[in-house]
């Protein structure tokens, strides 16, 4: 599902160990090639195969991120003569992406604290993955510089530089889905106010044109008989071509009434009618169906407020398609400006979805993300689960 944005956050992390790798190799290259020019050289120079051994009684953890190997090794060895070409070799490793600093610190000890161009050239990385995979602006430039605070303020082991780097990267994106998260699922609210005598509970469903409004709104529904709760549709697209048909045909399978109007009649009336009948028969909930709007036609969000005044919906829920990428924060900020709305239902995550805008929407609209929609069948409907987001995304 979230198959191509979990490769490319793995490569990011990748990346990072795999360039550390690619260095210890350069330099032990190195090592050996400068050990050998040393030996010829200088006579004295004994233990030549140990130039590691040499750079090893370097003070490394005073060093500054940027200050020069060169110099500190100057300042502080002069009489480690294998340790300078070194140093100059590595420096001049132009391929390399981990700083000196950083392969020096792993070098000598178990724990490794990432330069601050390495922290740079990773986020860089992370961040346009992100924006390529439909994440916001504004969530993925909190997310970074969250993360670039943590990453400079850890130490890793030098041996799992990538589990560490990936509990940094799960620890933050946990706190940007915890932001997002209901404060109460969809089935509890509903349960809660059944509890509480507010009979029915009624539903309406909103958004564009083909998102899926109808299909989940009976997927709803199908949750809901699962559970004990009983439901009735009101067929109030009455603009579609056979819209009330492809709602009916929902009812009939589910096992569940439907009050339709005529194509063209008021929608809004057919709402009230609906709930009218759950009242009489005693139905929990009464689940309303709308015709798709787009969110720059002014009459038609018109004709929603309409809607709201006249049926008093109790949850209004924005069903928005995953494939449609950053567009849905904008989308839902215009419908937003004439009808409240409580929750989103994210449909088509099973498409090409890239499935960033799952991360991000609930931080831009400050609206809770309640399902994600993942298929055709009655049962793909899924909880918004930040855990199971971050074990989709981040290697563990
Ligand atoms: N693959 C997939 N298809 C979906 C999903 N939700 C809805 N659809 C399909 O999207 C198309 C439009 O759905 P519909 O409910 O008629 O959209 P509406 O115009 O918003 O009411 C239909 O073919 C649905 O079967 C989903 O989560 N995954
Ligand atoms: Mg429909």
């Amino acid at each position: 599902m979230f198959d191509s944005l979990r490769k490319k956050i793995s490569n990011a992390i990748g990346s990072i160990v795999k360039s550390e790798r690619e260095e210890e190799g350069a330099s032990a290259e190195g090592a050996a090639a400068y050990a050998q020019k040393a030996e010829e050289e200088r006579t004295e120079v004994v233990e030549t195969a140990g130039a590691e051994k040499e750079e090893e009684k370097l003070p490394v953890e005073e060093r500054k991120e940027n200050e020069t190997v060169t110099e500190t090794a100057k300042e502080e060895k002069p009489e480690s003569p294998a340790v300078e070409p070194l140093i100059e070799k590595a420096k001049k490793e132009e391929k390399m992406k981990l700083s000196l600093s950083t392969r020096l610190k792993g070098v000598f000890s178990k724990e490794v604290k990432l330069g601050e161009s390495d922290i740079d050239n990773f986020t860089d990385e992370l961040m346009l993955t992100l924006l390529q995979s439909d994440v916001s602006y504004e969530t993925t430039d909190k997310f970074i510089n969250s993360l670039k605070e943590t990453l400079k303020s850890s130490t890793f082991e030098s041996r799992n530089i990538r589990e560490g780097v990936s509990d940094c990267v799960r620890s933050e994106l946990s706190k940007v889905l915890k932001e997002g998260m209901p404060k109460e699922q969809l089935l509890h609210i509903v349960k809660g106010r059944l509890d509480a005598g507010m009979k029915p509970v009624s539903i309406m469903f909103l958004g564009p044109n083909g998102t899926g409004k109808t299909t989940t709104m009976a997927k709803i529904a199908y949750m809901f008989k699962k559970n004990g709760i009983s439901s009735v549709f009101s067929a109030s697209d009455t603009f579609r071509a056979a819209a009330i048909e492809q709602t009916s045909f929902h009812a009939s399978k589910i096992g569940m009434p439907v009050i339709k109007g005529s194509y063209g009649a008021d929608p809004a009336s057919v709402a009230f009618d609906a709930i009218e009948y759950a009242k009489a028969h005693s139905s929990d909930t009464v689940l309303i169906d709308t015709a798709g709007r787009q969110e720059t036609n002014k009459n038609l969000l018109n004709e929603i407020k309409k809607m709201e005044r006249v049926a008093k919906p109790d949850i209004t829920i924005y069903v928005g398609e995953s494939t449609a990428g950053n567009r849905i924060a904008e989308q839902v900020a215009e419908f937003l400006k004439y009808i409240k709305i409580d929750g989103i239902i994210l449909t088509k995550l099973d498409c090409d979805a890239k499935g960033g805008n799952a991360i991000s929407l609930s931080d831009v609209t400050g609206l809770p993300i309640f399902f994600f929609g993942t298929g055709e069948g009655y049962e793909e409907l899924m909880e918004f689960n930040p855990s199971f987001i971050i074990d989709s995304l981040v290697p563990n």
